[in-house]
């Protein structure tokens, strides 16, 4: 079996996996089993030009190696390239995109240094997997140093259409970085039009239609590999009884209320001022909902140095002030916003406590946040999700409520419907999606992607 090395931006504590997302959770199990290497920024920045020494951990089957970015790389390559081009810009948001010529530089920059860094820890038989926008060019660097080993990238953001993705300066160039890889991993289908559009259109090379593309003298494979969760250890998370949780759970029961919950890093594609716009139309066109339903709004803050979040944050913090000052009375505030992290045991148990799952993305990879909400649902009472259709998750979760999360109005009256649905609906519902979190789960997303990377045909072949 060949030893599994996984690179990406950031290294997920390996011993808290239960504490992590999908891709941790996905990747702990092949990587102890197969023995491997992680690599990543270890979130240290330094002001020294010195070519960084990564620091190689070892326990058990698992080496992580890490290393530091100096404050030129962190402002061009992540805050800059990574976080105000391609973050955006994957986000179909063109309007948001800040770019200088020294980003392009930065992000080119740091690429190389993680292929040199990488080079003298890899085996010959090694594959190696490489997560996310922030390292596309990784494949193109290490074939430059003579690496042939094969090499997968998954891209955990959507991709977008080539109309928005032309609006990268030498987007050319970075799409033909791409294809050094053997296999590139997508969300979605949709995602996968896209990236095979861009190919046919502006590479003008064929894509067959297995997914492959001729790229050169070489084969690449394309396809998608929908990301889960740990169904069952996010279920028993949820079960498990959360005393904070459970004593305002009891008080809203007594009051005969309904929660519905958004959970969220605060990003601007999450669609978080519209959500709460939508609440307030809710209780604009059914006043007999008010005082019977709250919102719980909980969403993590990221990117800080970032113009475009700091913005966020002030219009949400203005946007549920608003709404508590219009219709709270002395025992009801309508909209409880948390702008902080929640433990996930809590988060499962809140989960489980709302009659509602609010995911209303403008535009999202997966979304592993509604899978989660389905996850930690009571099959005998389950509460309902409403989703938006521009989420990756959408793809496959039919049987939530799907929203345009533009359209304020129709999100208000789903809100409605998922309110009031009878018990019937929605544990038929709920099994349906179950059943199809189950069958995308964490570790099929990361055995399917590897058994792929392992099919591909080698490059010396
Ligand atoms: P994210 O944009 O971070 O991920 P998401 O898929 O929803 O989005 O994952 C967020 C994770 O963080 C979830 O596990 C969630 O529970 C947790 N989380 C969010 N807010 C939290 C809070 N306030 N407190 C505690 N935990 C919180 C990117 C892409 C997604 C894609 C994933 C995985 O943007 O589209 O689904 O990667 O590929």
């Amino acid at each position: 079996m060949k030893r599994l090395v996984v690179v990406s931006n950031r290294v997920a504590d390996l011993t808290k996996t239960s504490q992590s997302g999908g891709l941790a959770v996905g990747l702990a199990d092949s990587l102890k089993i197969r023995g491997g290497l992680w690599m990543g920024w270890d979130g240290r920045r330094l002001n020294s030009d010195e070519p960084p020494e990564p620091v190689v951990k070892t326990t058990g089957e698992i080496t992580q190696a890490t290393l530091p970015l100096t404050e030129d790389d962190y402002a061009e390559y992540y805050l800059g390239f990574s976080n105000s081009v391609l973050w955006p810009l994957f986000h179909y948001r063109l309007d948001l995109v800040e770019y200088r010529g020294t980003f392009m530089e930065g992000y080119r920059r740091v690429n190389a240094k993680f292929a040199d860094a990488l080079l003298p820890l890899l085996r010959p038989d090694d594959i190696i997997w490489v997560h996310d926008y922030h390292l596309i060019p990784l494949a193109a660097e290490l074939r430059q140093r003579g690496c042939s080993q094969r090499m997968g990238f998954f891209l955990h953001i959507p991709f977008p259409p080539p109309e928005i993705l032309t609006a990268v300066p030498r987007h050319r160039r970075l799409i033909e970085d791409l294809l050094q890889f053997d296999l590139i991993g997508l969300q979605t289908n949709t995602d996968l039009a896209n990236l095979h559009r861009y190919i046919e259109e502006y590479l003008k090379e064929q894509v067959d239609k297995d997914g492959t593309v001729h790229h050169g003298q070489r084969k690449v494979f394309i396809d998608s590999f929908p990301i889960g969760i740990d169904v069952d250890a996010f279920a028993e998370m949820a079960e498990e009884p959360n005393d904070a949780v459970q004593i305002e759970t009891m008080r809203r029961a007594i009051l005969g209320r309904k929660q519905i919950i958004g959970v969220d890093r605060l990003d601007y594609t999450k669609g978080l001022p519209d959500r709460l716009k939508a609440f307030s139309r809710l209780l604009e066109l059914y006043p007999e909902m008010r005082k019977s339903v709250t919102l719980m709004q909980i969403a993590t803050p990221t990117r800080e140095e970032v113009e475009a979040y700091t913005e966020i944050r002030s219009e949400l913090e203005a946007l549920s002030g608003q709404i508590n000052g219009r219709f709270a009375d002395f025992n009801w505030t309508p909209v409880h916003y948390i702008h902080g992290a929640v433990p996930r045991e809590a988060l499962a148990a809140l989960f489980r406590a709302s009659q509602v799952g609010f995911v209303t993305p403008l535009r999202d990879g997966m979304n592993l946040v509604a899978k989660e909400y389905v996850a930690a649902q009571d099959p005998n009472d389950p509460g309902v999700l409403v989703l938006s259709k521009f989420a990756g998750a959408a793809e496959d979760l039919h049987e939530a409520l799907i929203v345009n999360p533009y359209d304020v109005d129709d999100m208000a009256k789903s809100l409605c419907r998922a309110l009031t649905m009878p018990l019937e609906e929605r544990k038929e519902r709920q099994n349906a999606l179950m059943k199809r979190i189950r069958q995308h789960d964490a570790q099929s997303w990361a055995d399917s992607f590897i058994e792929a990377l392992e099919n591909c045909p080698s490059i010396a072949a």
